[in-house]
Order: C-alpha cells, then structure tokens, then sequence
C-alpha cells in the first residue's frame, strides 16, 4: 500500500485498499459468490462425474457452467472442470515445504497440477528446456517498481545461483527464471510483502495491466493512468491474493490503457484497448473502447471500434464487467475461437456495449472517432526527456532483448534511490526508465556502470529490438530468438548507419510474444533449409506502423535461414533498399 499515484484527472484518486498489499496464504479468494447451480445443472455435473467443488465450474454464473459443459470443450476447459488452478497459489506454499522436507519432488506431481494449474500462481514449468525449473511471471501494472520491489527481485534471482536470471517482457512487466519448486513458495510470500505478485498472470487470466512508461510526467498525455491501472489490477487479482470470479476465463485477455495519442500500449493488439481522448461534446477525458485485437498460430486481428465512450470513473467497473461478459458468455470450445474477438464478433458492437451497460446498470454511451489537425509521430522514451514537473527529467535506457541479472535488478534499484524517487517504469519495447531526475544529477548519473550495458543513448537498430523468450526456455520456440537477436543486431550497428530507429522485433514461433506484426521489421521463427537440410529460420515480415492508425506488417519473405551469413545480408539489404541504411566506409586497417 501507499505507492498508489495520484491521479491528475478531475476523477479521485482511488483510496489505498483497506487490506495491505502484503500476502497472508489464506482462502481469501473465495470471497466471491458465484450464482446457485440449477437442478438441471446440478444432475448434468453429477452424471458428468465432476467433483463439483474443485472444478472451475463452482466459480462460473449457469451461462459460464453451460459454456463449460458444451458437448465439444477444448482440452483445457476439461482441465478446469477436472480441477481447476485457482488453489494454486496455496498448493505452492504447501509444495515448497514437502519439496524442502524431502516429501515429495516435481516428479511426483501429475502433468497437468505442474504444467498447466500452476499457472495460476504464475508459475510456469519449462519441462521442454529445463525440466524441474520455472520461470515466475509477475504482475507489475502500468510497469511501475519501486526500489524496495527491485531489490528483493535482486534478492529473488540472486537465491537462483547462476541459472537465476530475469525479463522484461512486451507487457512491460517481470519474469524471473530458473527456480525449483524449493523456492517458488518463498519467492511467492517474498514477493507479496513487497507489493508485487504472480497471480492470475498465466492461463486463462488477464494479463499485466499496460499503460504508458511516462504517466503522470508526460507533457502530452491527457491524463495520468497509474491510479487506473492500479485499481485494475487489485480488482483483477484481489489486491493480489487471487479472484476466483476472474479465474475462470475462456482464455487469456489483455488489457492496456493508452493515455496519450502515441498508443504506448499498442491498444489495437490488445483484448481491450481504452483510448484517452476528449469528448467533443462535453470536452470531458475519457476513454473510447477498441475491442479484440490479438496473435495467435491461426489468427492476427487488429481491435475493432468498440463504439463506447467511458467516463474515467467507468473504466474500472466496465472492465470488471466485460470480464465477466466473456467468462459468462465466452465460448469454450475450439481453443483458437476463444478470444474475446470471436465473442464480440458473436454478438455485434453494440450488443455487445449493451450488455456490458446492462451489467453496469447503466445505458453506456456510444463513442466516436477523434479528429486531430496534424499526425501525431509515436515518441522514444529512451534518451533524456524533460518532464512536464518543470526541473525534472526522465532517462530512458536500452536493455537488450530485455535480459537482465541479480545484479541488474539491484542497480536498476540502486540508481533510483540515488538520483531519482526510488522508481523506474518499463517499457513494452522491454526498455527501463527512470522518472524524477533532478537536473542536477543528470551528469552523475549517466556516468554510472550500468549504462555501459544498458545503453541511454543507443544506436538506432538495438535502441528498438524487441525480442520474444525463444527457444533457450520456451518450449514452443521454432528457434532461439533473444541471443540471436542481440547478435545480429551488434553486427547491424557495426555494418550500418541507420538515418533513423527501426524496430526490428523477433519471435520465436506464430503465437507472436515479440509482436512481429507491429514491427519495421519482423522476424518469426519458422523452417527454412541450408545446403539442402532442413534448419532454423525465419518469416520476414515488413512495414508494421505503430501509434496513430496503426497497421500491420505483411509478410516480406519465408524459409530464410537463421544462419548468419544467409540471414545478416538479407536483413542489410531490407534496411538499406527500405530504411534509408548505408554500409559504413570500413575504418583503415
Ligand atoms: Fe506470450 C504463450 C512468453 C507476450 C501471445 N508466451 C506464451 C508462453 C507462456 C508459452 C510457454 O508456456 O512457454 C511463453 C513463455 C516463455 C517464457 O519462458 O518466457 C510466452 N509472452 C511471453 C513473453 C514473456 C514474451 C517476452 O519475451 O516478452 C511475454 C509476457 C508478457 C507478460 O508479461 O504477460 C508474452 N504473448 C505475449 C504477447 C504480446 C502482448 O501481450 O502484447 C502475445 C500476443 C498478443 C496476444 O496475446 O494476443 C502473446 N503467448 C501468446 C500466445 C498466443 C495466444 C493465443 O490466443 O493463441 C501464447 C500461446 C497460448 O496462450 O496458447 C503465448
Ligand atoms: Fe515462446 Fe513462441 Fe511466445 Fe516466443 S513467440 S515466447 S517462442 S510462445
């Protein structure tokens, strides 16, 4: 509690929650109160052999129950309906101390308890690349950290030994690698003490709230998100004890809250996308809703105009009630037509706006489409910014491909408390900045060891990569990504001088972590052959725009192989013909 930002809009700034933040292992999540089975229902569970009581559907209304017990349920709703993971974040308590106590070991654990229901505790087994270990992907809303946060992540991976490591992920949020069972559970406390948590971050959860890297010190936004996205979060995760009425979703969602006219959160890929603008009418900032933007293996959709304008005291209560839209009404059965799109495809735009109204006991109003006299450019964060705090300044730095260490995470904290407010943002570029900087200490601070790595002014290709988690701990990698990526790019730099950034993102495999789509230049893992043997390569994609009307890139090439003398050329090639890039005259021997 206490590091909620005040809001600068005319709305309130939310209340610090009664509870604190810090986690107690309770059933608190059960709170929620889900509606009375039906009879009809009731014998229909019964004859189906659910154990009622552990299934996913003791959370759902009768219409998420109906849903749940279609004839044709995918894979995973038989899962939940099994059993499902809103008792993950116990089970993990009780599992790290009969893993420490020698009782039981991963081993033992039944495929889907580790692979799939622990998911809900944000832990997710790497039984393809590094069986027995984790990866704990945290909640960190509108990418927002504090000192203390910062150092016990520090504290968290350094715990890990020399397989602890983190990331910076395109939801702007935190993931750490590389721990047992041993010590997820004090991680998980540990976690929770400092005002972070894991919950609900995988499975059919909502994912980290995204907002911009620069609210409440942006001369341009139009209004500050944090104090949104932070009662987003607590009403989503139960102030980050877990939410048994949000739990059982038909699929992921992702939700981002864009403030200023440079989308920082890319809205057109996100489930729900609030745009601030002013109401032409009333002049009043709010938010209009664009719906349904995703990736996945067999479909890429832009959001669509939601045609709902909200109030800034409806957003969180329009969330809460367009998830529980989905979780009610949401089908359930093939697993690639689940995502919300397909849903407010189902139901028309504005029978949908009507329902989510209804829930709202209000008649929500439609929305519009704002005019602007000029185009607005998408701005970098990286580099040093003045604020709109006259005498301060942010400093955006480059953290390639989003990797970083123990150590890192300790001077990420370091430097905030020495020259800044003990803060940092992230970036969905997976980039790092520090808000609040006297002018004063900006010279000192540039001179710290960390931005030899982590560079502040960085050159126009690795400024903007943006690398997805491939194939060194993902299991569904086509190839290895960030390493590659890092590579490949510090070849670019050396070879190329690029007039100005182009975003160069890279993505394991067609679910799109690394966003291909929005990118200058896209690359997917994908087959390709050398010398006639079959190899890791890539799709290209090119031409993806971001911010005002946005587009997607189409695919350039396929069955480029990832080998560096095949893939460097191609990719020098593209920037030269494309981006205006220039070979460097070679230095004199
Ligand atoms: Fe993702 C599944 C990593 C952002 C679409 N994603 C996975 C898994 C969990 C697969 C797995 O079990 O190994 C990956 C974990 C790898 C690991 O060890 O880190 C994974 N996704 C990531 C991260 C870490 C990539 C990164 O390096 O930054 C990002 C974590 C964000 C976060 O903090 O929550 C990440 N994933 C995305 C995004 C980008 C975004 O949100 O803007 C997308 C595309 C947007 C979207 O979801 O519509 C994305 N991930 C997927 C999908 C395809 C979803 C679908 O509807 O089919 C999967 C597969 C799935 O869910 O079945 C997936
Ligand atoms: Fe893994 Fe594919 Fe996502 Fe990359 S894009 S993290 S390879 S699921």
């Amino acid at each position: 509690a206490g590091r909620r930002p005040a809001r600068t809009s005319a709305v309130a700034a939310p209340e610090a929650p009664a509870e604190p933040r810090s986690f107690a292992p309770s059933n608190d999540w059960g709170v929620y109160e889900a509606e009375p089975l039906t009879p009809e229902l009731a014998k229909r569970i019964e004859e189906a052999g659910i154990d009622f009581e552990n299934s996913q559907l003791k959370w759902l209304s009768n219409s998420g129950r109906e849903r749940a017990l279609a004839p044709k349920i995918n894979k995973a709703e038989k899962t939940k309906n099994e059993k499902h993971g809103i008792t993950a974040w116990e089970d993990v308590g009780e599992l790290g101390r009969l893993v420490r106590e020698g009782k039981t070991k991963w081993e033992d654990l039944g495929l889907d308890d580790i692979d799939v229901r622990l998911k809900w505790a944000g832990l997710f087994h790497r039984r393809k690349r590094a069986p027995g270990t984790f990866m704990m992907r945290l909640k960190v809303p509108n990418g927002e950290a504090t000192t203390k946060q910062l150092h016990y992540l520090a504290e968290a991976t350094g715990m890990l030994g020399p397989d602890g490591c983190g990331d910076i992920t395109t939801r702007a949020n935190f993931q750490i690698r590389g721990m047992t069972l041993a010590e997820a559970d004090i991680i998980f406390h540990g976690l929770q003490e400092v005002g972070l948590s894991s919950v609900q971050s995988g499975m059919d959860n909502v994912r980290n709230m995204t907002g911009s890297p620069i609210a409440g010190i942006d001369p341009h936004e139009f209004l500050d998100v944090r104090g949104l996205n932070y009662e987003l979060n607590d009403m989503i995760t139960n102030y980050g004890k877990g939410n048994a009425a949000l739990a059982s979703l038909p699929r992921k969602i992702n939700i981002g809250l864009s403030p200023s006219r440079d989308d920082f959160p890319h809205t057109h890929i996100n489930d729900v996308g609030l745009v601030a603008c002013q109401h032409p009418e009333t002049g009043e900032i709010g938010f209009n809703v664009e719906l349904g933007g995703y990736f996945s293996t067999k479909r890429n959709a832009m959001s669509i105009f939601g045609n709902t304008f909200l109030a800034q005291d409806q957003v969180v209560d329009y969330c809460q009630r367009t998830l529980e839209t989905f979780r009610d009404l949401g089908r359930r059965e093939d697993r690639q037509k689940t995502r919300l799109m397909w849903l407010v495809e189902e139901m028309g735009v504005d029978a949908y706006r009507e329902e989510v109204g209804r829930r709202m006991g209000v008649q929500l109003r439609t929305g519009f489409h704002p005019e602007y006299a000029d185009k607005w450019e998408r701005r970098s964060v990286l580099g040093i910014h003045p604020q709109k705090q006259e005498g301060l300044f942010w400093v955006g730095a480059n953290v390639p491909a989003g990797r970083i260490t123990a150590d890192d995470y300790q001077a990420f904290g370091d430097i905030a408390e020495k020259y800044g407010d003990g803060t940092i943002r992230l970036t969905v570029e997976q980039d790092i900045l520090w808000p609040n900087i006297p002018e004063k200490n900006l010279e000192s601070m540039q001179k710290e060891p960390l931005f030899q790595k982590f560079k502040i002014f960085p050159g126009n290709l690795e400024g903007s990569l943006v690398s997805c988690t491939g194939a060194q701990f993902c299991g569904l990698a086509v190839i290895e990504t960030k390493n590659r990526a890092m590579h490949i790019v510090k070849k670019l730099e050396e070879q190329l001088d690029t007039p100005k950034p182009v975003r160069i993102h890279w993505t394991g495999c067609p679910n799109s972590c690394g966003q291909v789509q929005v990118a200058d230049i896209g690359l997917m893992g994908g087959p390709a052959k050398l010398n006639g043997k079959a190899t890791e390569g890539v799709r290209i994609f090119v031409g993806g725009t971001i911010g005002q009307d946005p587009t997607f890139a189409s695919e350039f090439e396929k069955g480029i192989a990832c080998d560096e003398s095949i893939l460097l050329p191609k990719l020098k090639s593209i920037l030269v013909e494309k981006f205006g890039a220039k070979e460097k005259a070679l230095s004199p021997a």
